[in-house]
């Protein structure tokens, strides 16, 4: 029987949240919000299905964080939207985004909730894209600026604060496989992007610090690597997978250095200056966020460019992203983090949760059994790495609301809370539900 009962083995100072993210939810149509590259991504590559609508959360924010609390939760992780704060070409601010902002995060704390804001949740405003992007060392300054406008204005409503969500998404994704926005397929935009992103990062920790006492984290997510068999071959191109997806970003920050591995096929693509970079990189942060949802299966297969890899799904239990339930895979990172890089900083699992389709039916209720079985699964895993006295402080489940999945539009329901696209109603899963009763 699946349940989170397991939720009351945890200790009273652990923090449950939920997560979430501006462009997936918030309806970028409203407020005066400007256009992202995920507009432009969405009107080249997705048939138009974007974010200008989303959860339409700007209207309903007041109900969506009275679920958060009534369902017992401690914290809301959410983003700032840079386009909707700076839509103009002349870097001006939209005091209707800014206002937006302060009333949510005034709403936030009259529940009794921590926030949790992240700065880039992959929303780029368009304008930078002409200038290219990420590509472009500038934007990372401009991003820094923008940080700093965050805390001047907002910074006295919140103290734990992200830079970077998922950095690997932001680059290898965005510029090698070309899945998300900008949708690039190049080696070297890719790798740019992997040493602009971290800089970008490292300049909003200075930029932030320089103006109040925060407490700064970054957000990474990891996949688990799983050679696809004992040849030789499959082992080398699973640690090719590991050095480029998950090692290339928690070295550069905790270690100010990046893999050899990775290093042997990207390095000639760094800007020449890198090395000094990378101690702006690796200041000292107070907090890391770890993203966890699957393994990938690693197969050797030949490339031109030397990514001599290929990532292939296994047999275990799938979600409806065709993501396997690995659990142990949690361990295994929050293990690694805590122990390789030596740091003892505190974790907060930032993201966690499964796509499901699940089973709405006539009386209002939705039934979600497969993701109240994945929370379970990774729930024990939290717990027993709690026991290890790993510095575990939170678990966020993502996410509070079916949203919009990216490349994947509105399809993928990964939501506590079924929301109806038609008519925005929110109706509380089962799995919402589970949280509630034993929060
Ligand atoms: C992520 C993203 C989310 C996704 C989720 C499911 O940080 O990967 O934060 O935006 O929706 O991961 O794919």
């Amino acid at each position: 029987m699946n349940n989170l009962s397991i939720l009351q083995s945890f200790p009273k100072d652990f923090i449950f949240g939920v997560a979430t993210s501006a462009y997936q939810i918030e309806g970028n149509n409203f407020g005066e919000c400007g256009k992202s590259i995920w507009d432009e991504f969405a009107k080249q590559n997705l048939n138009g299905v974007d974010g200008s609508y989303a959860c339409n959360h700007i209207q309903y924010f007041k109900d969506d964080i009275k679920l958060i609390k009534d369902a017992g939760f401690k914290a809301y992780r959410f983003s700032f939207s840079w386009p909707r704060i700076f839509p103009n070409d002349d870097n001006s601010i939209n005091t209707k985004g800014l206002d937006f902002y302060d009333r949510l995060l005034d709403e936030i704390l009259e529940c009794n909730l921590e926030p949790f804001p992240t700065l880039y949740h992959w929303d780029l405003p368009i304008r930078f894209n002409q200038l290219g992007g990420w590509e472009n060392k500038d934007t990372c300054k401009r991003f820094a600026d923008y940080s700093y406008t965050i805390s001047e204005k907002l910074g006295d409503k919140f103290q734990k604060i992200a830079t970077i969500n998922e950095p690997w998404c932001v680059s290898w994704l965005s510029h090698y496989l070309g899945e998300h926005a900008p949708g690039k397929k190049s080696l070297s935009s890719a790798t740019a992007t992997m040493h602009n992103i971290l800089l970008a990062h490292g300049l909003a920790v200075q930029a932030l610090r320089s103006n109040r006492n925060h407490q700064i984290g970054v957000v990474l997510n990891n996949e688990y690597p799983e050679p696809y068999s004992q040849d030789t071959k499959d082992i080398e191109a699973a640690k090719l997978f590991d050095s480029i997806y998950n090692y290339w970003f928690a070295d550069s920050i905790f270690k100010g250095s990046y893999p050899k591995i990775a290093m042997e096929l990207l390095s000639s693509h760094l800007p020449s200056n890198y090395e000094s970079d990378l101690k702006i990189i690796s200041q000292g942060l107070d907090w890391v966020g770890i993203n966890y949802y699957t393994r990938s299966i690693i197969k050797y297969y030949k490339s031109d460019d030397g990514i001599n890899y290929e990532c292939v799904r296994g047999n275990l239990k799938k979600t409806d992203m065709d993501w396997e339930f690995f659990p142990e895979g949690l361990t295994y990172f929050l293990r690694r983090i805590n122990n390789e890089y030596n740091s003892k900083i505190p974790i907060y699992i930032t993201e966690n949760g499964m796509a499901n389709r699940d089973l709405v039916s006539s009386k209002n209720k939705v039934f979600d059994e497969d993701r109240i079985e994945y929370f379970q699964l990774h729930l024990i895993e939290v717990l027993k790495c709690l026991n290890e006295g790993i510095p575990l402080k939170g678990y966020f489940a993502w996410s509070l609301l079916d949203n919009y999945e990216w490349s994947f539009g509105y399809e993928k329901r990964f939501g506590l809370v079924h929301v109806n696209y038609k008519n925005y109603k929110r109706t509380p899963k089962e799995s919402f539900k589970q949280f509630s009763k034993y929060l």
